[in-house]
């Protein structure tokens, strides 16, 4: 059995896993999560994200492991509202899913088989997707948001984003990539260029969430120059779902 074929059985036995990375406010408070595909073979090993998320990309599977993370999310909003609860998560949705022709469909029946409120997805998605069509990527965008559902640009500063792009789409937040992060707030390169997306962020109305925060050094920069979330090791590891609804219980 090829790992290919192995990936492709488990999507369709629902035997992935899901885990919940929360984001906090710089006051502390949780804000949101981010959901985090984990994958466990019938031995036991896990399989890195870096490599089945590529290989899901290339083998077609993105599009029904897509689905199913986005399942995963309406899923988790039901047994929150269950217990009189609520948080905005966020589903990371590759190019090839959006771009399925009933892709809008799919979200709108997802969310309304749930019963969930749409400003409550947040759909993470990669400046790839700016690369080609975009006419009908914002068009698409646009109908999506119309819902009330809501866009991140993960992995920001990566790519190949213009900013007149940017500014063309319907975007609630940024997320800065975690490579930005990382050696902050030693690297003068990095402060310059986080300092900077902060600022032209805050101008275009965008929420920001900083990605991969370990050190506290880092979450004070962050807190001090205006970012709006923190996501990261410091505050955080992703962790099944009840983890998360214990920390949004603690704190309701
Ligand atoms: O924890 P981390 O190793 O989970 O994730 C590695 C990469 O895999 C990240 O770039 C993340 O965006 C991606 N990833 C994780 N889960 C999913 C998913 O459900 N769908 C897509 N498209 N990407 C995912
Ligand atoms: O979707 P995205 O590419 O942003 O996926 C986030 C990835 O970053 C996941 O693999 C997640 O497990 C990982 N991650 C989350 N927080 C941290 C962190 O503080 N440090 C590091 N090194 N990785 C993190
Ligand atoms: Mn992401
Ligand atoms: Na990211």
């Amino acid at each position: 059995l090829t790992l290919e074929h192995e990936l492709a059985q488990a999507i369709e036995q629902d035997r992935l896993h899901m885990a919940y990375q929360p984001q906090f406010d710089c006051q502390g408070r949780l804000h949101g999560a981010e959901l985090l595909t984990r994958w466990e073979r019938d031995d036991g090993s896990m399989v890195s994200p870096a490599i089945f998320i590529p290989l899901a990309e290339e083998a077609g599977l993105i599009v029904p492991l897509g689905m199913w993370a986005l399942r995963q999310a309406c899923l988790a909003q039901q047994r929150m509202a269950a217990q009189g609860l609520a948080l905005p998560l966020s589903v990371n949705v590759s190019p090839q899913q959006f771009r399925q022709v009933d892709f809008v469909q799919q979200v709108r029946n997802c969310l309304q088989e749930h019963g969930v409120e749409p400003a409550l997805l947040i759909l993470e998605v990669t400046e790839g997707l700016m690369v080609e069509k975009l006419d009908e990527t914002v068009a698409r965008m646009n109908e999506l948001a119309a819902l009330g559902v809501r866009f991140s640009i993960d992995d920001f500063g990566t790519g190949y984003s213009s900013l007149a792009y940017l500014k063309r789409m319907p975007l609630y937040e940024l997320k800065i990539d975690r490579s930005f992060i990382m050696d902050m707030p030693d690297d003068a390169n990095d402060v310059v260029i986080v300092q900077a997306i902060l600022a032209m962020a805050g101008h275009m109305g965008l929420r920001v969430v900083a990605e991969g925060v370990e050190t506290q050094a880092q979450a004070d920069f962050l807190a001090t120059h205006g970012c709006h979330a923190l996501q990261g090791y410091l505050l955080g590891r992703p962790a099944p779902l009840p983890a998360l609804l214990d920390l949004l219980a603690a704190q309701a």
